[in-house]
């Protein structure tokens, strides 16, 4: 019965979290601020932020700014984001959804490349 009660409190929660997000994200450590796109060096959003941009693009990853180490992203805006394997938005790796983060990336450390989209 608790465990019932904890899950429907967890559920009534989630939608104001959802929703009020924005706000939080941009001071909390670790996370991107809103309509922007996050990627770290290593995995669960830490070490080098080699990425911090406005969702747009293409983008290339430079060589000495995180090019093939990127391990986790926050993507905080309304857009797919398209990540590719190598410079120029060539050899498709995936797709991070809007507003998703992935703590840690099923191609870690290929990642050169990416754009911001309203499809995958
Ligand atoms: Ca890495
Ligand atoms: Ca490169
Ligand atoms: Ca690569």
């Amino acid at each position: 019965m608790l465990t019932r009660t904890k899950a429907a409190l967890a559920a009534l929660l989630a939608v104001p979290a959802l929703t009020l997000g924005f706000a939080g994200e941009a001071q909390a450590d670790g996370y991107c601020g809103a309509g922007r796109v996050c990627m770290w060096e290593d995995g669960n959003y830490e070490g080098s932020r080699y990425v911090d941009v406005v969702a747009g693009g293409p983008y290339d990853i430079d060589g000495w700014n995180g090019d093939n180490e990127i391990s986790s992203i926050d993507n905080a805006s309304d857009d797919y984001i398209v990540m590719y394997d190598n410079d120029d938005l060539t050899g498709f790796l995936g797709c991070v959804q809007p507003h998703q983060r992935i703590p840690e990336l099923w191609r870690n450390d290929e990642m050169e490349s990416f754009i911001a989209r309203s499809f995958c």
